[in-house]
């Protein structure tokens, strides 16, 4: 394919989450990051007494229930902190919410240079230039072979925005590498802001961040994330942690938009991190891991083929190809109604480093992930 022809189909979509709507209504969709694998057993069950926890929210006291919730959730995934003195927690519809909630109060204190990871998600860039954030690349590779912030980034910045895991690398940002980065931010007075939506895929994210980031002394903003971990049909929290001292209206910012989040989610929720405790957990991994060895092994052989994240335990896998464009690949297997996503738009800050990958979601039924993963065998050698 020409450059221009390249340049022209990425550019007939807007964002990533445009080729996800057009995967949608698709069978094989293995687009989006959102959970659509089967429900365990004991999950429907939990699906099975939503009445039951509609009736019990009528009349419950909103404020226990929350707290109930996050209780558990925080608790299964070794986030013992919390809640602390000297926190704050709402809960969002979404973590894309609670983004635009944080960008908007960071806003409101003309806040509005932040050093954001490189690449990951786009709708985050977007959320934070939605605001009139100027945004300064924190490359992932240098990221982590410095174990902290460049120090040229971050003197220019208000905050930084990091994705741990992130999406779609699966990286982790370990205890040690975390202490580093919130003593920097602490010194230079920078919001330290970490999304965490993928957390629950991977045990080395599930060290107590919040005791790292108190001990820091550092302003911080923390985004957890229910949506992407368990099939329920968009019912989820997206939930706004930070510190007192974090200097941004966050709270007021809350209230503009929202005055609080179902409380059958909350408990809803707080069943499935019960069943994640009780070993719906080490079955949601062994689940990611099943799937992944079947896309790998189905590809594996194939000459210019490989896998740039071998340490990704998260529900999304990249395939490089050394010989094809990702937005060609991405084309063929569309007219075929199987859908990934080409990976250019995840590098915000140089969409050319993303022409040569495509994501494949994982969170599936492994039947889907085994004909995907047998379709994008084909093309890849009909195209090669
Ligand atoms: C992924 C999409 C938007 C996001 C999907 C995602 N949400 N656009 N608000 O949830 O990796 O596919 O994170």
């Amino acid at each position: 394919m020409s450059d221009e022809a390249v340049n022209e189909l990425s550019a007939a979509y807007v964002n990533l989450t445009q080729y996800e709507v057009e995967a949608l209504d698709s069978v094989l969709n293995l687009a989006d990051g959102h959970a659509r694998q089967d429900l365990t057993p004991s999950q429907l069950e939990i699906v099975q007494s939503l009445p039951d926890m509609w009736i019990q929210s009528i009349g419950g006291k909103l404020s226990e229930i929350e707290r109930d919730s996050a209780l558990q959730f925080f608790d299964v995934f070794g986030q013992y902190s919390h809640p602390a003195p000297g926190t704050e927690l709402l809960a969002c519809y979404s973590s894309s919410v609670a983004m635009e909630i944080f960008a908007r109060s960071l806003s409101a204190e003309g806040l509005l240079s932040i050093g954001l990871l490189h690449p990951t998600f786009d709708n985050i860039p977007d959320i934070l230039r939605g605001v009139g954030a100027t945004l300064f690349p924190v490359e992932e590779d240098d990221l982590h072979s410095r174990g902290c912030i460049d120090p040229d980034v971050l003197a220019r910045v208000d905050a930084i925005f990091l994705t741990t895991p992130n999406n779609p690398t699966g990286q982790v940002i370990d205890a040690p590498m975390l202490a580093a980065i919130a003593r920097q931010c602490a010194a230079a007075e920078v919001i330290l802001t970490l999304d965490t939506c993928f957390r629950g895929f991977d045990a080395r994210a599930q060290y107590d961040h919040y005791a790292v980031l108190r001990e820091s002394g550092c302003r911080w903003v923390v985004i957890e994330d229910t949506g992407k971990l368990w099939p329920t049909l968009e019912l989820k929290i997206g939930w706004l942690a930070w510190s007192k001292n974090v200097g941004i209206p966050v709270e007021r910012i809350y209230s503009d938009i929202l005055l609080g989040i179902s409380p059958v989610v909350m408990k809803m929720v707080q069943q499935f991190a019960r069943d994640a405790k009780e070993g719906g957990l080490h079955a949601l991994h062994a689940g990611m891991r099943e799937n992944r060895n079947i896309l790998r092994n189905t590809l594996h052989d194939l000459v210019g083929v490989d896998f740039p994240d071998p340490d990704n335990r998260g529900s999304v896998e990249r395939i490089r190809f050394s010989h094809l464009e990702s937005i060609r690949v991405w084309e063929v297997l569309r007219d075929r109604n199987v859908h990934v996503l080409p990976c250019q738009k995840f590098h915000w800050h140089r969409p050319d480093d993303g022409n040569d990958t495509v994501r494949v979601a994982l969170a599936r039924p492994a039947h889907k992930v085994r004909q995907t993963a047998e379709a994008l065998r084909e093309v890849i050698l009909e195209l090669g």
